[in-house]
């Protein structure tokens, strides 16, 4: 099932060829109006219209969150402010917030393609949609909203939070389609159980969940609890929001909407592009934004495109689900660890509740981890000697996954905090 198949499954020669013209008139409109862009061009000394082959596309300067944060609010708009219809802005955890603009020509693009992308996960105009992302300046609530109804789709826009009323709307409204974050929907899932609820007895068949990384243990409990296909979508308001890559029905990577979006894969140390199949840094051209066009944005994302053809009949590429993000990884003695591989094990250990946190802090020049995990009441309760024996089984198994040795520390069931939007798993105390 395709929303736009003379367009997801084009040969590569077309593609190629669409994506040089589309790149010629993205390099036109920042060259001519976003003067950040043309002090780039100048210093390299780069004339735009050299830009004969995407082999050229090497040539071009890179865009950081930084380069955003120097222009904030709207240095980098592409268009004047009485062009642009909606601005989001990112959730600015690290500093200064970014801000992004759409014209009117953006929104339609935007609604397509989050269309394009649930239709990839198998979501039909005969679906009733429950959007369970905040609404606001962060890109999610909207973007897949409009995505939704532009699909044809019932859309309930019900918004971040008040888990109790989400279950209730699911229940009454006959909710089909479940629209979050991951650990949202997992949170949602706990509290049914604790209602007493049987997911079973819904309508609820397909979840499309992201805004955060995930480990592919997660979305097995998820899909245990839920009874629900969990899938798979990433995007980044730099960038547009969602809709710029999700999962097909063969759940096995996430197929980049290359028509709009140049990707790249480069190590973050050289800049060089890494080997095909070899994992780095995410790094996006847009080809069609006309309010904000971003010339090779890092997004400090880690991922490695999945060289081999998918069963799915989609032509654009596949990258591998997100491990995490550069700024999340950690260096422990040494060893790169992501969140993600935490998580990994602790969802395969029976016992453990499906939600924790990573404590990093330095000691005697070295990083010093301690996982805290939620572990079910039958365990906290007991005697020391099975609590014990709880936190070595842990011990011992992050150990194996991540060939170092990190702290464990077991909490009461509810005790850590939880999070209706992107959930927060590392607190870090490290003094920089
Ligand atoms: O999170 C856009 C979005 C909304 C995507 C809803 C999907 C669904 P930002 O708030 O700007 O935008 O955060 C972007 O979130 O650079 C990744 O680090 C992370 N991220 C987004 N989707 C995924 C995913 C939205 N599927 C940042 N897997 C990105 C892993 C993801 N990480």
């Amino acid at each position: 099932m395709y929303w736009e198949p003379e367009k997801e499954c084009m040969t590569k020669e077309d593609l190629e060829q669409l994506q040089l013209e589309r790149l010629q008139s993205t390099l036109y409109r920042v060259g001519t109006h976003v003067p950040f862009y043309r002090k780039k061009f100048d210093e390299l000394q780069l004339d735009y219209d050299n830009i004969k082959s995407l082999d050229d596309l090497s040539r071009l300067p890179f865009t950081t969150k930084q380069d955003l944060r120097d222009n904030y609010p709207y240095g980098l708009f592409a268009v004047p402010l009485r062009e642009v219809v909606r601005v989001h802005s990112s959730s600015g955890t690290t500093g200064l917030a970014t801000v992004v603009g759409y014209t009117q020509n953006d929104i339609k693009r935007w609604s397509n393609l989050v269309a394009r992308v649930l239709t990839g996960a198998g979501v039909t105009k005969d679906d009733v949609i429950q959007i369970a992302f905040g609404y606001g300046l962060f890109t999610g609530g909207f973007g897949l909203h409009y995505g939704a109804e532009r699909l044809g789709a019932s859309v309930i826009p019900i918004s971040a939070g008040n888990t109790k009323r989400q279950i209730q709307i699911m229940q009454d409204f006959k909710t089909t389609a479940l629209v979050c974050t991951p650990s949202y929907a997992l949170i949602i899932a706990d509290t049914m159980m604790d209602l007493g609820i049987n997911p079973n007895g819904l309508s609820l068949r397909v979840g499309l969940f992201g805004a955060e990384p995930w480990s592919d243990a997660m979305r097995h409990e998820i899909h245990e609890k839920l009874g629900i296909i969990a899938t798979d979508n990433y995007g980044l308001s730099e960038i547009m929001g969602p809709g710029v890559a999700g999962e097909c029905p063969e759940l096995n990577g996430l197929h980049i909407n290359e028509d709009h979006f140049l990707a790249e894969i480069i190590n973050p140390d050289t800049l060089e592009p890494v080997e095909p199949g070899e994992i780095g840094e995410l790094v996006i051209t847009t080809l069609t934004k006309e309010a904000f066009p971003m010339i090779r944005y890092r997004t400090r994302d880690l991922t490695r495109f999945i060289p081999e053809p998918c069963p799915c009949g989609r032509t654009h590429q596949r990258m591998q689900r997100i491990m995490g993000r550069s700024d999340d990884m950690l260096i422990i003695k040494g060893v790169n660890v992501f969140p993600i591989q935490i998580e990994k094990v602790l969802f395969e250990i029976e016992g453990t509740e499906p939600h924790y946190q990573i404590v990093v802090e330095r000691e005697n020049h070295s990083d010093n981890v301690t996982v805290l995990v939620e572990v079910v009441e039958s365990i906290f309760f007991d005697q020391m000697k099975k609590q014990r024996a709880m936190v070595e089984l842990i011990k011992a198994r992050l150990a194996a996954e991540l060939g170092i040795a990190v702290n464990v520390k077991l909490v009461e069931e509810r005790s850590l905090e939880r999070f209706e939007g992107k959930s927060k798993r590392v607190i870090d105390k490290r003094a920089f």
